[in-house]
């Protein structure tokens, strides 16, 4: 069909094929979790980098400032909202709020131990608030005196102390920076309070360059070259910011420290990753890279009378939950201001992570579930299939599989060390494993279903999703 004795032809077919193939190239059509990649860099680039955030899956996030010296109350009143935004919402001048910086002095604080508390919940890397909106940098910056080296009693870095235990431990420390607001600073965005013109500021460039290049690429710098390697920088609420800023934002990352990703809060999802909104979770599979920041009760940073902890089954559903649907999990804690992270977050991170010594296998470095139904929660892996089994049979004692083609080639429990072979019955389009009369697991059971390559669903178009049939969706 090329052949064309016709040089006209011939050149124009040429072309098409070149085109063709520069397309093919630059797209790398293969799944969707690639399907984002930059032209500018190849596929296996944008893979190398992200390749050990897709093995972790669960990740510790910290909400840590001065906020945490207020612990939720302005004046004796409670102040409604989450903890870190007290500033904002009881409209706190600047003169008033810095006064903090003189009561902070978290005497208790120990990098070894947080970073501990991270790894024994089986979390992979942490990501620290080093300034949030207040603008209070919670490391040692020469872009402003207002740091916690600088302005406090404390007058150590705590960054460079977690930076050290990370590394100590095997996990990958990353930095929150507030990119946009920093109710600090009269041109950048938020504080409508202290500067009314805030309010209504029409150009988004108005003031915003110069705090820009005097505070947060500077500050961005900082926690870029002063610390190590970072595994990613999570910039969020890019309100009100042009593309060449947040352009500015990725390339001083990509400049300083070519492997550390960026969360698409950046802006202009020019990040690595997508991060869905505060604490939520997708009802369906989504493709791509994504991670759900959440928090373990109902604020970010500490507030003392916030005691809506979320139940380790809970948490344990929402884990396996987000990573069924092919997500990472940002768990959230807030330490107080003596440098404590609360004993109720220890005590649900130490369970999690007693399932996860068990159980890890069916999260770390796992793909989504195969099965649109949701009926159970299951993870992946290449010829495998984790079943998670969070409402157990206790009556027939039965695990029900359907819209299951391919047989079962072996199926077991990660409960069982020895990974004896259970059951597997074919009862039409279903594969039924008579289970253990008693739960092994209070929380999740995972049961594991080994194939002879990968398994074939098949699902009628007709089968409800679980949002309509599966009982544990009514625990999000
Ligand atoms: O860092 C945590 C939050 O502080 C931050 N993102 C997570 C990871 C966050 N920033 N903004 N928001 C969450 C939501 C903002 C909500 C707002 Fe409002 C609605 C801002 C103004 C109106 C709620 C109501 C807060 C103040 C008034």
């Amino acid at each position: 069909m090329f052949v064309n004795d016709n040089a006209g032809t011939n050149g124009i077919v040429r072309l098409i094929v070149l085109l063709l193939l520069a397309a093919i190239t630059a797209g790398c059509a293969q799944t969707p979790q690639h399907a984002k990649c930059e032209q500018r860099e190849s596929c296996s680039d944008k893979d190398r980098r992200m390749a050990w955030w897709r093995e972790a899956k669960f990740g510790m996030f910290i909400h840590w400032g001065l906020y945490a010296v207020p612990q939720g109350r302005w004046k004796g009143e409670p102040i409604p909202g989450i903890g870190e935004w007290i500033m904002y919402r009881a409209e706190i001048p600047i003169p008033e709020y810095e006064q903090l910086a003189k009561q902070f002095n978290p005497v208790k604080f120990n990098a070894d131990e947080w970073v501990r508390i991270a790894k024994d919940a089986g979390m992979k890397y942490i990501t620290i608030t080093s300034k949030h909106h207040d603008g209070f940098a919670m490391f040692h910056s020469k872009a402003t005196p207002y740091n916690i080296v600088d302005a406090t009693p404390f007058g150590r870095d705590p960054m460079k102390e977690l930076a050290e235990a990370c590394r100590r431990h095997g996990l990958r420390l990353c930095f929150y920076y507030s990119h946009a607001q920093d109710w600090h600073e009269p041109d950048a965005v938020g504080n409508h309070w202290d500067f009314p013109k805030e309010k209504g500021r029409k150009d988004p460039k108005e003031g915003f360059d110069d705090y820009m290049d005097r505070k947060a690429l500077p500050q961005v710098r900082e926690i870029l070259t002063q610390y190590g390697p970072i595994g990613l920088i999570w910039y969020d609420t890019p309100f009100r910011i042009t593309k060449q800023q947040s352009e500015r934002f990725v390339e001083i990352v990509r400049e300083l420290q070519p492997d550390c990703l960026i969360n698409s809060r950046v802006g202009f999802d020019l990040g690595d990753y997508g991060s869905e909104g505060d604490n939520r979770i997708p009802d369906a599979v989504r493709p791509g890279d994504w991670e759900t920041p959440a928090t373990i009760n109902d604020t970010w940073g500490f507030k003392a009378y916030d005691r809506n902890w979320k139940s380790v089954d809970d948490l344990t559903f929402k884990l396996v939950d987000i990573v069924s649907k092919g997500g990472n999990y940002l768990l959230n804690v807030g330490p107080t201001a003596e440098g404590v992270i609360p004993k109720a977050s220890v005590d649900r991170l130490r369970a999690i992570g007693k399932w996860m010594r068990v159980n890890g296998e069916s999260i770390y470095g796992c793909g989504p579930t195969p099965f649109r139904t949701l009926i159970h929660r299951c993870t992946t892996k290449p010829g495998k299939i984790y079943v998670h089994v969070f409402e157990y049979p206790v009556v027939d004692k039965k695990l029900v599989i359907r819209y299951l083609k391919s047989d079962v080639k072996k199926a077991y429990l990660l409960a069982d060390p020895w990974r004896r072979s259970l059951d597997v019955i074919r009862e039409g389009d279903a594969v039924v494993i008579p289970m253990p009369d008693t739960a092994p697991d209070p929380v999740d059971t995972v049961v594991v279903l080994e194939f002879d390559g990968q398994p074939v669903i098949d699902e009628p178009a007709s089968a409800p999703t679980a949002s309509a049939v599966a009982p544990e969706l009514k625990r999000h």
